[in-house]
């Protein structure tokens, strides 16, 4: 296959400002016509050509006129044409119900919905399938009346009827342009939470959420957060909804999180449904973050599109930002970065620092759907946060309003925005817009040295990008860093935080006025996307845990401090955990901190973090080290846990921030007690998976649990099954519980799951609860026999028959093959040959397979 490239960017030959679609609904056969005003752009005698997947065309119109002088190419249609505007019309029949891509036109759990972004719209109709030809869309829909009470589209519903066969019709329509991907229809049995809001201009504005009618109850959280969003939005923003009308619908089967498709955003049901007998905090918070973030699309994506999908991270990077800016200020701010940092380092430092590393702004790709990762989403909103640390509030404000005022209807390009920023704060970016093009995790060396005697300090500061595949040399970044120094005598601060801009690849910082040991508290915030490798003794991470002012810094000191312990224990196979049991003592005993903080600093790093600090990722050695330190935490601090472990367990369900927090740390002093090896251990684990009134606490049990050999194991997980049988999103749950378990026997108990009889490749949350989950288990995935790969490949390759898009994403964790032993590479690389050399292989599980074996 051969791929795109940024730098081939052309403007589409024709546009096509109006389209009718009429869609005759049926999951065996769906007729579609469509009704394009085409116009040409620019002085050129090319044809019309019109993408497709799949489909045959039943009749070709232009200007009413039947004709047969197009032809096929490459699954879409050419026409020749001969003026400047003309009116087409196809026919097409396709089939819902056969399509396992949940790509285009599909059904799930009785209803039809679609799926557009990136290249879904081509499976329903000829058209031109990139983000750049803007349209209004009216569209008609006829169904079976009975099967599918509830039609909707995008805009405002113009019409509606009964039909005399049993079946009914209804007709939508959009006055905002958009881009196909934005399309989307939903027909189905359905019923709604209706809501309301007022705009800030006063406007009313409808709001439904979608749902089959058993699950009405669970839409409350989902209708609170969206409200929320919609005045966070204006408030800090400035953006105003701009239609009568916001439904959202939840489905069972969905590719990834939800689609921002204009004032009819879809949702895998995961993110819509709650309620504490079945969610988690967590599935609390990520319901209001991704409600808010599809929301928050309607400017950021929608008004203003992407010119093309190398554009991505215009639209997803920045709405990540805002939707991270949204969380933090519907709870603890400090919170939600250690939380979106933790997320980071976790899925884009590794595929940064591997094959498939690329910068936020690619410049090719086989598949784009390939490119949904979390370098343009999550790096690419830390890349907006670096301009926005730059800038300051004000002046980035300023640079928004701009963009959306100067680009609002086009599809736009992240230079566009670069240049709105300088614009809207007067400032220089040139050497910034390296954040776009370069791939690869900085690092920044810092040195601080303090003159004898007292009085000034020096710091040397160093970057370096490590090379990437197709970027070997690299140019020096901009690195905002938030720094300030502490007092090792009182803990005082010394002087005011500055932020330095490490712009050349050294600089050298003078402290006038400090005392006699200062300390380095550096890349506050997190300010800036890197690692940074200071050289602070384990005393002064412990000094740095305990004093800093700033709580991410403080957080990050405790991290370092555990990670280097565990580094040595893993490298020499021994450590002094004395200053980490210490330290984790201090901050349980601070009473000035909260809870959920308490929580995120007292956690060990995760054993692929530990992986990623060492040449060579030794799976054994890591969990060993881990589990001697969290028993040794849990032994030596077990009056702390056992204290933490009834702060609030008599408490009713409250889903305020202070008993979420209580909650949070509940469920790490469980594991700890538990790392104990107390021989009441599974006892209390198991009380609390009993009697907990809400699913935070009863997975806290059940997680404890399913890591313990103790009888209560099987008896928690069969209790659990049954209760929760009929809900599939709970049944991930235990699935995942499951893959992750780090115990000997996991990796025989996952290929058994696998073959359970709730168990199917066909639902992508419950692929993605197994096998996904499994992937990421580090210890057990690499078990050295190397049986955990050839599992693995088994199933991606059986998925990939149904569904390319969701096998492909879950292939990276194969192809870190680079980062273990020869013999485990060896292992690696074999399934990922076998996946390259498989027959009729996806061109996107192909693409991320041949990548690896680079
Ligand atoms: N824009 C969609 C993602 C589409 C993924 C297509 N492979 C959801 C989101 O980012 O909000
Ligand atoms: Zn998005």
């Amino acid at each position: 296959p051969t791929p795109i490239r940024r730098e081939d960017y052309r403007p589409p030959d024709w546009l096509v400002p109006a389209i009718s679609l009429d869609f005759d609904l049926d999951p065996a056969r769906t007729v579609v016509r469509a009704r394009l005003e085409v116009t040409r752009n620019g002085a050129h005698d090319r044809p019309l050509v019109l993408d497709g997947a799949g489909q045959q065309p039943l009749a070709v119109r232009v200007d009413g006129r039947e004709v047969n002088d197009w032809r096929q190419q490459d699954g879409g249609l050419v026409v020749p044409l001969a003026g400047e505007a003309h009116v087409i019309e196809t026919e097409v029949e396709i089939a819902p119900e056969t399509n396992t891509q949940l790509m285009g036109l599909y059904a799930s759990g009785g209803l039809l919905c679609t799926q557009c972004e990136a290249e879904g719209f081509r499976r329903i109709t000829f058209f031109p399938d990139r983000p750049d030809v803007l349209a209004t869309y009216t569209v008609r829909m006829t169904a079976d009346r009975e099967t599918f009470p509830v039609l909707l589209a995008n805009g405002n519903r113009t019409g509606a009827g009964l039909l005399d066969d049993g079946r009914h019709w209804a007709e939508w329509h959009d006055p905002f342009p958009k881009p196909c991907y934005l399309f989307a229809l939903v027909a189905g049995d359905l019923q709604a939470n209706v809501g309301g809001f007022t705009t800030m201009s006063g406007r009313q504005v409808e709001l439904a959420i979608w749902v089959r009618e058993a699950d009405l109850p669970k839409t409350e959280h989902a209708m609170s957060a969206l409200k929320a969003a919609m005045a966070w939005d204006e408030q800090t923003y400035g953006r105003e909804y701009d239609l009568d009308l916001f439904n959202i619908v939840a489905v069972a089967d969905f590719n990834f999180g939800a689609m921002e498709n204009k004032s009819l955003n879809i949702f895998n049901s995961r993110y819509v449904l709650a309620d504490p007998d079945t969610a988690t905090d967590a599935d609390y918070d990520a319901i209001a973050a991704v409600v808010a973030h599809e929301y928050f699309h309607n400017w950021s994506g929608n008004r203003v599109t992407c010119r093309d999908w190398f554009q991505l991270s215009l639209k997803e990077g920045f709405t990540v930002f805002r939707d991270q800016g949204f969380s933090a200020d519907q709870g603890s701010p400090a919170v939600k970065r250690i939380e979106d940092v933790r997320s980071l380092r976790a899925s884009q430092f590794p595929e940064d620092a591997g094959p498939l590393a690329h910068p936020i702004r690619p410049e090719s790709y086989l598949e784009i759907s390939n490119f949904y990762t979390a370098t343009i989403y999550n790096k690419g909103a830390e890349v907006i946060r670096m301009m926005a640390t730059i800038l300051g509030p004000r002046s980035f404000r300023a640079g928004a309003d701009h963009y959306f005022m100067r680009h609002d209807g086009e599809a736009a390009t992240c230079e566009d925005f670069v240049r709105a920023m300088e614009f809207g704060a007067g400032v220089d970016l040139s050497q910034f817009r390296l954040w776009y093009s370069q791939a690869g995790t900085p690092r920044v060396a810092a040195r601080l040295t303090a003159d004898p005697g007292g009085g000034r300090a020096t710091l040397n500061l160093a970057q370096s990008i490590p090379s990437t595949p197709g970027q070997p040399d690299k140019q020096p970044m901009v690195i905002p860093l938030r720094l300030r120094l502490f007092a090792w005598g009182s803990g005082a601060a010394i002087g005011e935080e500055q932020l330095v801009l490490l712009d050349t690849p050294e600089k050298t910082i003078v402290f006038e006025g400090v005392g006699e040991r200062p300390v380095l508290s550096i890349n506050r915030g997190f300010s800036a996307p890197v690692i940074v490798e200071a050289d602070r003794t384990a005393a002064d991470l412990a000094f740095l845990s305990r004093h800093d002012d700033d709580p991410f810094a403080r957080y990050e000191a405790m991290q370092q401090l555990m990670l280097d312990t565990l580094i040595e224990r893993v490298s020499t196979g021994e450590a002094d955990h004395g200053p980490v049991v210490a330290a984790v003592a201090d901050t349980l005993a601070d009473p000035a901190l909260d809870r959920a903080f308490v929580g995120e600093a007292v956690l060990l790093p995760s054993e692929s973090f530990i992986g990623d600090g060492m040449l060579v990722v030794d799976p054994e050695a890591i969990h060993a080290a881990r589990e001697a330190l969290r028993r040794d935490l849990g032994r030596k601090l077990e009056s702390e846990w056992r204290a933490a472990l009834a702060d609030g367990a008599d408490a009713p369900f409250a889903l305020t921030p202070e008993a979420k927090g209580r909650r949070r740390l509940r469920g790490i002093a469980l594991g700890y007690v538990a790392a104990s090896e107390a021989k009441d251990g599974g006892a209390i684990a198991f009380r609390q998976f009993e009697r907990a009134d809400n699913m935070t606490d009863r997975m806290a049990g059940l997680v404890t649990l399913v890591n313990l050999a103790a009888d209560e194991r099987e008896a928690a997980l069969d209790i659990f099954y049954n209760r929760y049988s009929d809900d599939a999103l709970v049944i991930d749950k235990w699935f995942s519980a499951q893959a992750l378990a780090t115990r000997d026997g996991t990796l025989d108990e996952v290929i058994a799951l696998a073959k359970h009889r709730d168990f199917t490749l066909a639902n992508p949350n419950r692929a993605r609860a197994l096998i996904g989950a499994f992937g990421v288990n580090q210890r057990i995935f690499h078990a050295a026999s190397g049986r955990g790969y050839a599992f693995y490949a088994d199933q991606l390759l059986a998925l990939d028959r149904l569904n390319p898009q969701t096998a492909a994403k879950l292939l990276p964790p194969l192809g870190r093959w680079r980062r273990f032993d020869e013999d485990r590479a060896a292992l690696m690389r074999d399934q990922l040959r076998r996946i390259v050399d498989t027959p009729g292989v996806s061109k996107d599980l192909f693409e991320q397979a041949s990548k690896s074996l680079e």
